[in-house]
């Protein structure tokens, strides 16, 4: 099929209403332990405890490309992670205790998020923007000086989307304010990025922000999950397999950590 049906297709499907959603029943215990079902982690972000249990990963029958990627159930230890995609200020924190290399932009980008390319990520005013910029190793050198580590591609997708085979973070059906995505900044208010948490309605079934847009996510495999700001809603769905990209870095590329319930540094 030309590329450019598939992607009329999608267009298409994107909006069409689907069916409700059941409600799930997962516990909060590991083993027979209470767990909080959320904490502040080292680096001073709040994580959230995603709890054990089944939940349907990928891409339901009736959505296009679902042959390569239909859903199936995937079982999953209990795990934390975090709340937020990490902002500047905490990169930057980790850069000044000498754990982390600074991210980098080029300059003359024609999509550049700031007016001095370099400096973006020590301005104030983006203080709580997720930063930017760095390369899946920096991502996981920062998650390791956290105590933290990426996730995997299945946990990011079960803490985005809760256990039911949702399509986005919020439910079934795309909600265009839900999430900061390439809509020219009219209809969610963002032309570029949007400091983390700003869409609290578009949360997942956990209470975890900006699953879907803003930055798309580096996960445990080398890929980019969730859509960016600069991605149309196809690309917010949680189950879109999200892509490896050709860059190392850009100005729609972040992440967040996930954590062990017993981190292996813990005595
Ligand atoms: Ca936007
Ligand atoms: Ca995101």
């Amino acid at each position: 099929m030309p590329a450019f049906l598939v992607i009329i297709l999608y267009a298409l499907w994107i909006f069409m209403p689907s069916s409700a959603i059941p409600a799930e029943k997962e516990g909060l215990f590991y083993g027979a332990k209470a767990l909080e079902p959320s904490k502040i982690s080292r680096d001073g972000a709040e994580i959230i405890l995603i709890p054990e249990g089944e939940f349907i990963m990928g891409l339901a029958e009736d959505e296009p490309l679902s042959e390569k990627n239909p859903h199936k159930k995937i079982y999953l230890k209990a795990f934390y992670i975090d709340k937020y995609e990490v902002t500047n200020s905490q990169y930057h924190r980790c850069v000044n205790a000498g754990g982390c290399d600074e991210p980098s932009l080029i300059i003359d980008y024609p999509r550049t998020i700031h007016e001095d390319g370099k400096k973006w990520y020590r301005d104030k005013k983006m203080e709580n923007h997720p930063v930017v910029g760095v390369t899946w190793r920096q991502a996981g050198i920062y998650c390791r000086w956290a105590g933290k580590r990426l996730p995997l591609s299945s946990e990011w997708e079960k803490a985005a989307r809760g256990a039911d085979g949702r399509r986005f973070p919020w439910g079934n059906d795309w909600v265009a304010n839900n999430a900061n995505w390439d809509e020219g900044g009219k209809i969610d208010g963002y032309k570029k990025l949007a400091p983390a948490g700003s869409f609290p309605k578009g949360k997942s079934p956990y209470g975890v922000m900006d699953m879907a847009g803003n930055v798309r996510e580096w996960v445990d495999s080398h890929v980019l999950k969730g859509g960016s700001w600069y991605s149309w809603p196809v690309s917010l769905r949680s189950g879109d397999p999200g892509h490896e990209s050709p860059v190392e870095r850009d100005d729609d590329m972040g992440f967040r950590c996930a954590m062990d319930i017993e981190p292996s540094n813990e005595h």
